[in-house]
């Protein structure tokens, strides 16, 4: 939701009309990338804080410095906050910005996937790895060879196979890349040009590295075409998920600057994917970032919004609430706060 419209906003009607309550009240939270490990739900998210850093279209008050983990032992219990799993300090290639993780399980060992800026100024996404989904996490030395931008997103296929989506715009620096090189001078395409897609990559066994070369995934209209990026109610800007429903793989991701979370529907993990239309309308705050987890046989939409901070855009709460899939595959549009 644009900042602009902020200060017209009665919080406390506002929270009798939020159509879930931030999960915990300690801390901020943000971003958060749900899973349900051996029968319980663990939440990844940002862990927002309070910066002096003056606000800018790059994100730079968005200044986060460590991780903690959520759980919750079912749907309906209270979350518990875990604590530090991971501080910046203690990753060797990353100075700032601890921006959107994810996390993956396998064989016994949890792995969390984060991005953050180098002393360069560029954004890379690392690994952590513990013998607990709770952490602490060890960070390997370097980020992922041939990782970029933000917003990892793991997803284990019913195969077994492991693969990453990642990448934003804007702040994310997705805009600099093209090919998976970066180059200085690159930026957006303009509004009559083909948007910006998001990356996948496929991931090796030990799930610490890619298994192959980073590649577009393709967001189509009904009639085939790539989206434009001018089309910014529906192109893609950042926050990819993965989720399978009945067979179909569900792309989900935000807007951005338009403020929705959208999904493309395709058949395999690499797409293509058509556009199907939005989860959630905006969430008051300007960025609106999701994740989706079956926990016995519903779907659960965990995402945020600054309500709890009044409105402030870097200090965020997470909330989860039930979606649904309508029988043509479709999922129906929520509201996060009721009319
Ligand atoms: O939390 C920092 C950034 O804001 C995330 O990486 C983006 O997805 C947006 O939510």
């Amino acid at each position: 939701m644009p900042e602009d419209s902020i200060e017209h906003i009665d919080f406390d009607e506002l929270n009798e009309k939020a159509i879930s309550k931030p999960l915990v009240n300690h801390i901020y939270t943000a971003d958060p990338s749900a899973h349900y490990f051996n029968g319980k739900i663990y939440i990844y998210p940002s862990h927002d804080i309070e910066s002096d850093i003056p606000f800018d279209d790059l994100g730079s008050h968005f200044a986060m410095e460590d991780y903690h983990v959520l759980s919750m032992d079912d749907v309906d219990s209270t979350t518990t906050d875990h604590g530090v799993a991971l501080h910046v300090k203690d990753v060797e290639w990353a100075e700032k910005q601890m921006w959107a993780p994810d996390a993956a399980h396998k064989n016994g060992k949890y792995y969390l996937y984060f991005p953050a800026k180098k002393a360069d100024g560029i954004f890379q996404i690392g690994v952590a790895v513990s013998d607990s989904p709770t952490g602490p996490f060890i960070p390997e030395p370097e980020a992922i060879k041939g990782s970029y931008s933000i917003d990892p997103a793991v997803f284990e296929d019913e195969d077994g196979s492991f693969y990453m989506y990642f990448g934003g715009i804007w702040g994310g620096q997705l805009q600099k890349y093209r090919k998976n090189e970066y180059g200085a001078n690159n930026e957006l395409p303009k509004p009559e040009e083909v948007a910006l897609l998001p990356i996948v990559a496929k991931m090796t066994d030990d799930l610490l590295e890619f298994s192959e070369i980073p590649k577009e995934i393709q967001i189509l209209d009904k009639n085939g075409e790539l989206l434009l990026e001018g089309d910014n109610d529906r192109r893609f800007f950042e926050a990819s998920w993965m989720h399978k429903y009945n067979g179909k793989y569900y792309f989900s991701y935000s807007t951005g600057d338009t403020h929705f979370i959208c999904y493309a529907i395709g058949d395999n993990p690499y797409g293509p994917f058509t556009y199907g239309g939005r989860i959630l309308e905006p969430v008051v705050g300007w960025t609106s970032h999701h994740s989706i987890c079956q926990v016995e046989g519903k779907f659960y939409l965990f995402y945020h919004d600054s309500s709890l901070s009044k409105g402030v855009t870097h200090l965020r709460s997470v909330k989860m609430a039930e979606i649904e899939h309508l029988a043509d595959g479709h999922i129906k549009t929520l509201s996060p706060y009721k009319e």
